[in-house]
């Protein structure tokens, strides 16, 4: 069990861990090294134990929780992620088979700018943003956790969609080879999201490369993910490879498996329960007490003019 590592009165002074280093830029890249120790010792083959460091990131806080962060070990050694097997460890011990260069994007749909882009043609002519944002998972347990990533309305912008781009559709790699878990059936590959365009469009909205100041390990998404923080963490589609400008409302992995249980919104809500749990309390990682979950995830001054006149209850 992970769980077991996660007090930080557990962590030996001299056990260096991201998140402990992490303050201190200076020291960053030198302890950084010592990372692989920190992985071996956990068990895990973690292969961003190189700690491929982001360079230029801005900080503008506006949007930063200044909760207490979720340490880097829990963040990338407990995951959702069934391409590479459905326990929360599979991710973790498996991932390292997953290319995330070169890797190409394709744009299609109602835009301006379609085209099969290199991922890193996307993110190069854009700033990178440090995003310190809560995570409600749609299993009740939440995280906190420093993202580096850009804006998504400023890689729509730069797309140009049309008007008759209503929603955006994005679909993560389909490859056996360097994903084994999709050998099996669990769902009906690519796993798929969407938004709607205004939600794509919300500043809070992030197409992510990295946490912690390093890229992002492969069992988070590598190379682009995206976040939406004040939705379940389901919609927080990993390894991109399409980017969709569509005109309906596109077609979302866990909605297709169990509609009943899960719907496209997929905003964070207390009072509109999951068939077979409360979505009312959370279990923060590393915590014991449970915690009131918020609505929105507490980002509703953020997003809740969106849905103004939505019912949340039919449109979960
Ligand atoms: N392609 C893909 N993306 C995915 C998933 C997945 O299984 N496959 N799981 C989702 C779920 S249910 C959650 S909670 C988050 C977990 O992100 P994390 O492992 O970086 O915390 O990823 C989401 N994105
Ligand atoms: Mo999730």
């Amino acid at each position: 069990m992970l769980f077991r590592f996660l007090k930080s009165s557990d962590v030996k002074s001299s056990e260096i861990t991201p998140e402990n280093i992490y303050h201190n830029r200076r020291e960053f890249i030198q302890a950084s090294a010592l990372l692989g120790i920190g992985a071996v010792a956990l068990g895990l083959n973690i292969p961003q134990a190189r700690a491929d460091v982001l360079a230029n990131i801005t900080r503008s806080g506006t949007y930063d929780t200044d909760e207490k962060q979720t340490p880097y070990r829990a963040v990338t050694g407990y995951n959702n992620f069934y391409e590479f097997g459905t326990g929360k460890d599979d991710p973790a011990r498996n991932a390292h088979t997953l290319r995330p260069r070169p890797w190409t994007v394709k744009v299609d749909g109602h835009v301006e700018n379609p085209g099969d882009y290199d991922i890193d043609d996307l993110i190069r002519p854009h700033t990178l943003q440090e995003r310190i944002y809560r995570m409600r998972c749609v299993e009740a347990w939440s995280m906190v956790i420093p993202w580096v990533g850009i804006p998504l309305a400023d890689i729509i912008n730069r797309l140009g969609p049309t008007s008759k781009a209503k929603y955006i559709l994005f679909e993560t790699l389909v490859d056996r080879k360097q994903m084994p878990g999709q050998s099996r059936r669990v769902i009906k590959w690519p796993y798929a999201e969407g938004l709607r365009m205004d939600e794509a469009m919300n500043p809070l909205t992030l197409m992510a490369v990295g946490l912690y100041g390093e890229t992002l390990p492969n069992q988070n998404g590598a190379p682009l993910r995206l976040v939406v923080p004040w939705k379940y963490g389901f919609k927080g589609i990993k390894s991109i490879v399409r980017i969709s400008f569509v005109k309906n409302r596109p077609r979302n992995s866990w909605k297709r498996l169990a509609p009943k249980e899960y719907g496209f919104f997929a905003n964070v809500n207390p009072d509109v329960d999951h068939p077979r749990w409360t979505q009312a309390n959370e279990r923060r990682i590393g915590e014991f007490r449970r915690r009131d979950t918020l609505m929105f995830n507490g980002y509703g001054e953020e997003v809740a003019h969106m849905y103004s006149g939505m019912n949340l209850k039919k449109y979960f």
